[in-house]
C-alpha cells in the first residue's frame, strides 16, 4: 500500500499539536492545583528538570554532537541543534555578559503557546513556559554545566519578545566532563 508524501508531514504536526494541548492541560490542572504562580512555576521547573536529566541521552544519541568549547558553541547548540530537534524553532542568541557566561535565547515564535491567547489576569505572574527553562537546567546538569536558566521576557505577558535567560555558573576549567569526544 502506497503512503502519500505529506502523511508523515502531518502525523508530526498532529503529534505536536497533541503536545502543545496536553502541555497546556497540565498548566491549567496546575493552576487549579495550586493558588500561586509561584508555586506552578516551581511544579514546571522540577518537571522539567526530570525531563531534561533523561532528554540529554536522547539528545546527546540523536545528535551526535561533540563535546563544546566554550558556553557561547554550548549556547548556539542548544538553540541551533536542540530546539530545532524537538521545538521545530531555531532561538537567535545573544551573549548579555563580560564574562561570556550569560546568553539569550529570544524566540520568535514559541509552539508550546500556540493555542494560549493571554495570561489571565490574576495569573500575571506565571511562566507558562517554564517547563523549558527546568529541561535546560537539567539536561545541562548531566554534561557538568551547572545554569541558572530563567524567563526575563515573555510575549504572553505583553513583552515584544520571549527571551529565556541562561547563566552558566562555574568557569569552562572547572567542567569535569565525562565525555571526551
Ligand atoms: C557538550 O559539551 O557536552 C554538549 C552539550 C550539549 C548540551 C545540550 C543541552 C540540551 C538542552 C535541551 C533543551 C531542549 C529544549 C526543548
Amino acid at each position: 500500500m502506497s503512503r502519500s508524501p505529506g502523511r508523515k508531514q502531518d502525523n508530526h504536526k498532529i503529534s505536536r499539536e497533541l503536545f502543545v494541548l496536553t502541555y497546556g492541560a497540565l498548566v491549567a490542572q496546575l493552576c487549579k492545583d495550586y493558588e500561586k504562580d509561584e508555586d506552578v512555576n516551581a511544579y514546571l521547573d522540577r518537571m522539567g528538570y526530570s525531563i531534561g536529566i533523561r532528554l540529554i541521552d536522547d539528545f546527546l544519541a540523536r545528535s551526535a554532537v561533540k563535546k563544546c568549547r566554550s558556553y557561547s558553541e554550548t549556547a548556539d547548540m542548544i538553540a541551533q541543534v536542540a530546539f530545532k530537534m524537538y521545538l521545530g524553532v531555531t532561538p537567535s542568541v545573544s551573549c548579555s555578559s563580560a564574562m561570556g557566561n550569560e546568553f539569550s535565547l529570544i524566540l520568535d515564535k514559541n509552539p508550546l503557546v500556540d493555542f494560549v491567547e493571554e495570561l489571565p489576569a490574576e495569573r500575571a505572574s506565571l511562566c507558562y513556559c517554564n517547563l523549558l527553562c527546568g529541561v535546560i537546567r537539567g539536561a545541562l546538569e548531566m554534561v557538568q554545566l551547572a545554569a541558572e536558566v530563567t524567563f526575563l521576557q515573555d510575549r504572553l505577558k505583553g513583552d515584544a519578545v520571549t527571551e529565556i535567560g541562561i547563566t552558566f555558573l562555574r568557569k569552562p576549567e572547572d567542567r569535569k566532563h565525562k565525555r571526551n569526544k
